[in-house]
């Protein structure tokens, strides 16, 4: 059976979960204490060299880390990730979107205000809020044509985004000010299997840690 090594709190590791719980697959979960450095231990940086969740353990041991890499692989062959060529590719443009700017801006923001981390009046925090702005102004945009992220269908593009876009209000931002994203996020709790199992960062005692 595969293995997910998770940390409750992480929506990247909620992606994952979501889409299995889609794929209906079964799976074990480790849990990995962040906060308390499990995650950068000699063993655990043997399965990932960054030392982050999630990685998923194949059936034959081999370790593959990167939350959109793992939706990616679970996804191939099933409804969730085109084959066609430019679809596909649409899909990854919008996973790699949810990389460089959703993770460095709704996701840093929302992590750092509900552990109690954020610095309100630092340089770098108007920087990610001005960068999560623009984040959710594209995202508006483009769900202003289109019901889903790409192929105008389900995929795990959509998953990859929701899972930190769509809890923009626990970054500070108001997604009722972004009609489209939020008639979006609508239309993802609505989808066959959606898992509504947010767990918060209060379940952790370590969480306002830094991470090492
Ligand atoms: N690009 C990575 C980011 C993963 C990530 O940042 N995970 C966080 C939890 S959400 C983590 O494991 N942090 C632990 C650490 O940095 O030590 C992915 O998408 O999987």
């Amino acid at each position: 059976m595969i293995t997910l090594f998770s940390y409750g709190p992480s929506q990247n590791a909620y992606k994952v979960r979501l889409l299995l719980n889609q794929l209906r697959r079964d799976y074990r979960t480790v849990d990995i204490s962040i906060f308390e450095g499990e995650s950068r231990t000699p063993e655990f940086l043997e399965k990932n060299p960054m030392g982050t969740v999630p990685v998923l353990e194949l059936e034959d041991g081999t370790y593959l880390p990167e939350s959109n890499a793992i939706l990616a692989y679970l996804a191939e062959g099933t409804e969730f990730f085109a084959k066609e060529p430019l679809e596909r590719a649409q899909t990854l443009r919008w996973m790699f979107f949810e990389q460089e700017y959703v993770q460095s801006s709704i996701a840093t923001l929302r992590h750092r205000t509900l552990t109690g981390k954020l610095d309100f009046d630092s340089p770098i925090t108007a920087e990610r809020r001005r960068l999560g702005e623009r984040v959710l102004t594209a995202l508006n945009n483009h769900l202003g044509n289109y019901d889903f992220l790409a192929g105008n269908r389900y995929s795990i593009a959509d998953i990859s985004v929701f899972s930190y876009g769509g809890l923009a209000d626990d970054a500070g931002y108001r997604l009722a000010d972004y009609p489209a994203v939020k008639d979006w996020t609508s239309r993802i709790r609505s989808q066959s299997k959606f898992l509504d199992d947010i767990i918060p960062y209060s379940v952790d005692p370590y969480s306002s840690r830094e991470l090492g």
